[in-house]
Formats: structure tokens, sequence, C-alpha cells
């Protein structure tokens, strides 16, 4: 490394964007922060921007409950999500940096034979495409789980569960701090509090991004903005249907360690595990109206509660210490929205609702290819723009962990 980088704690502040670049990446979260690395890594594009209007990682990345998996429902969807589950087994190697990555096993638990039958069907899926998902007992769950009541107050009793033994939590801000370290030495230009007020189009052609620190000429943009994508949209005169959702969270006073599995209840619409640093990292449902907030709410830790002592008695006493919501961007068939868009040079990865934390390496490795090559990989094509169009939808309603 040279003298620049190794006195630097983590990576260069740039003062002045140049006035001119190959690609502006809007969005400084995980996933367009892991497009410009892998831009730079692995087809040599260096002369890039990623502009943040906030601070790295301040968006969902940073609010996220960090459950990563590939237990979908489609093959599309099982194929995609493995390819970054692989990715992230060997991330914390390849950025130096210590993604606390922890293989867990993830419990889909089932209340009803509806949801038993779900849980066979994804499993089915999930073993043709080689990914390690079965369905288990309530012996089986007891055993990984003992203090787990079984019968959940009486309420609704537990039949079983898809067990996904790749499934893992990893630190969140990391996995942003990672990316952006490992982009910044490759030569990618790093701009927190820089706002991307317009977008400047010609003949259907980007031609460059207004910013809250002036003009940037560029031929590609990637917007990679989660819950601001309809604004972004809106600038470069795109359509899409995604709405936008609170999705809040909450965690714990620390505890010493005693949940090893990550347990997820769509019928008690609960998901918990334990984090590294002993606290219980805990969401719920989907606030039910469309609103660009990240407000959290009583109603919601009341809510989440309830159920919890459901499945948890002995945990009456302990406190609930953060909440925090995020700006979940929901698409009606529950996959995300990568590729190219009717606008030569303007991209979009989008559409990742609440599933999109565990998807960053693999959507940074294919929107990174897609536009070094112009084109999207064939992993990706389900998810493009025009299938809603096109009705052929790409549905994974019954593999979101979070109740809708
Ligand atoms: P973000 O991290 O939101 O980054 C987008 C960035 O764009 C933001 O930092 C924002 O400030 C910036 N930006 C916006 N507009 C502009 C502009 N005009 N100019 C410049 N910058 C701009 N997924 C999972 O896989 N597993 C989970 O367990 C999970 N749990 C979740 C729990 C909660 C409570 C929430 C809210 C989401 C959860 N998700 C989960 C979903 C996941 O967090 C997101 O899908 C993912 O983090 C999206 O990453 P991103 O980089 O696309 O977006
Ligand atoms: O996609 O696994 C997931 C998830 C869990 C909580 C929120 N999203």
């Amino acid at each position: 490394l040279s003298k620049e980088y190794k006195e630097t704690r983590f990576f260069r502040e740039n003062v002045t964007p140049k006035k001119s670049y190959d690609a502006v990446i809007i969005g400084g979260g995980g996933h367009g922060l892991a497009a410009a690395y892998y831009l730079a890594k692995d087809h040599g594009m260096t002369n890039i921007a990623v502009l943040e209007k906030g601070y790295l990682g301040g968006g969902n990345t940073g609010r996220n409950t960090t459950i990563v998996r590939s237990n979908y429902l489609t093959p599309e969807g099982v194929n995609f999500y493995d390819a970054s589950v692989k990715i992230y087994e060997g991330l914390s190697e390849e950025l130096d940096i210590n993604l606390f990555y922890s293989t867990r096993g993830h419990f889909t638990l089932a209340h009803t034979e509806s949801a038993m039958r779900t849980m066979r069907w994804r499993a089915e899926v999930n073993k043709h495409v080689g990914v390690d998902s079965y369905v288990v007992g309530p012996d089986e769950i007891s055993k990984a789980c003992p203090q787990l009541d079984i019968s959940c107050s009486g309420h609704a009793p537990i039949l079983g569960a898809l067990y996904h033994g790749p499934g893992s939590v990893a630190r969140h801000d990391a996995v942003a701090w990672g990316y952006a370290r490992g982009a910044d030495r490759l030569g990618v230009d790093i701009f927190q509090s820089t706002e991307v007020t317009g977008i400047d189009i010609k003949g259907g052609k980007v031609q460059g991004v207004q910013t809250s620190r002036g003009y940037i000429s560029t031929p590609r943009v990637l917007s990679a903005v989660a819950g601001f994508t309809p604004r972004i949209c809106k600038m470069a005169g795109i359509d899409t249907p995604i709405v936008i959702h609170p999705l809040q969270a909450c965690v714990t006073e620390p505890m010493k360690p005693w949940l090893d599995s990550i347990l997820v209840s769509g019928s008690l619409h609960v998901y918990v595990s334990q984090s590294s640093r002993g606290e219980l990292v805990m969401g719920s449902s989907l606030d039910p109206y469309e609103v660009h907030s990240t407000r959290s709410s009583l109603d919601f830790v009341e809510g989440l509660t309830s159920h919890m002592l459901d499945m948890f008695p002995f945990l009456s006493n302990v406190k609930i210490v953060r909440q925090w919501g995020g700006m979940a961007d929901m698409t009606p068939d529950f996959s995300p929205i990568m590729g190219k868009t009717p606008v030569e040079g303007f991209y979009l990865d989008a559409g990742w609702g609440t599933w999109g934390f565990k998807a960053t390496p693999i959507s940074g490795k294919t929107m990174a290819a897609t536009i070094a090559n112009d084109m999207a990989p064939d992993l990706i094509k389900p998810f493009r723009l025009s299938r809603f169009e096109e009705y052929e939808l790409t549905g994974e309603k019954g593999a979101a962990s979070v109740g809708h």
C-alpha cells in the first residue's frame, strides 16, 4: 500500500469531486459500495465516484437485522442468494476485515398445516438446486433451542420448521466499511454528505448528475438507494412498481450467549437471533402503511414483545434498549429489480425491501458486470425491470421472513 493509504485509518477523504467519472454510483450503502469494489476489482474500472447523501451504511445497510440465507422458494431466487452466501463465507478474508460472519442455522417455524406445506415446498426446491434445507419436527427444534416453548404458551403450537444450516448473521456496518475500504484502495472516490439532486439525460442517454457539490459528467449512473428509489427514478423519468413501507427492529440489553440459532415465526410475526455482543436482535412485520419515514413506534415493540414472550416466557424481565426503523422498497413479487433501464447508461439496483442485506456481495458483483458490459448476467435476468409488463414475476412472498 502507498503512504497515502497507510496513513489513513479506513479510507481517503476526498475533498473535491472530479468534473467527470466513467461511472457514478448513487448510494453509499452496502450495494453501492460493493458495486464500486467489483467494478474496480473485476473490471479494472477505477475512475468511479460513490455519492452518499448521509454517511456510509447509514441507510438500510446499518438498520437491518443481518440475516443471511438462501432458503428461497423459486429456483431463480435460491441460485441467486446461494451465490451471495458463498461470497459471504470468504468475505472477511477477502476484504481483510472481521465481518463477524457467524453461521448459526436458521429455523423457519411452522404453526399450521398450510405453513408446513410451504416449508416442504421450499425444502424440495432448495435441495433440487443443491442448497442445504430440510423439514424438521418439534423434537429437533427443541434439541437446537431448549429454551423455546414449543406450545408458544398454548397460542400457536409449533408443528415443525424448515431448517437451513447455512443461515448466518454478520456485522452489517462492517460489510459497508469493508467494501468502502476495498474500493478506496483500488482507486474509487467516495464522497459522504453529497446528495444527487438531478440526473441529466439527453436523447435518452445519461450525461451526468447534479449534486449538492456541483455537476459531475458521466455516461453511466447506478442507482443503489433502496428506500429512496422512487425519488431517484423520478429524476430519470422511470416508473417502477416499488412502494415504501417502514420496517422496524429492536435489540435487548446484552445477555450471556444462549441462543445459537436464528428463529423466524411467520405466524407470530417475530424473528430473533443473538448478536456477538449478546443482544437479542428482533424484528416483526412491515408497517401496514406506505410512508417514507424511519420513525419507530411503541405499537411495534408492544406487539413484538408479546409474541416473543409466547415463545420465550423467561425473557419477561429483559429490557429493550434500542429500536429503529428503515424504509423498505417493496416490489409486488418480493424480488429485487436489477439491471438496465429504458434510459441508456442508467442502471437500477433496487426493490431490496426486507431481504437485501444477504444479497449485498452478489448484487455488487452482478451490477458491476452489468455496468462494465452494458449487459446483465444471466443470474439476474429474472429480476429485470421489464418483468412486470411481461407478466413474468419471480414470486418470493412465501420465503420472506417478515410478515406482510
Ligand atoms: P441502503 O443501505 O439503504 O443504502 C442506500 C443509500 O443511498 C443510503 O445510505 C442513502 O442515504 C443513499 N441515498 C439515497 N438518496 C440519495 C441521493 N439522492 N444522493 C446520494 N445518496 C443517496 N435484509 C436481509 O437480507 N436480512 C435481514 O435480516 C434484513 N433485515 C432488515 C431489517 C430492517 C429493520 C430493515 C429496514 C431492512 C432489513 N433488510 C434485511 C433489508 C436490507 O437492509 C436492505 O435491503 C439492504 O440493506 C439495502 O442495501 P442498499 O445498499 O441497497 O441500501
Ligand atoms: O430476509 O431473512 C430475511 C430477513 C429477516 C428479517 C428481515 N429480513
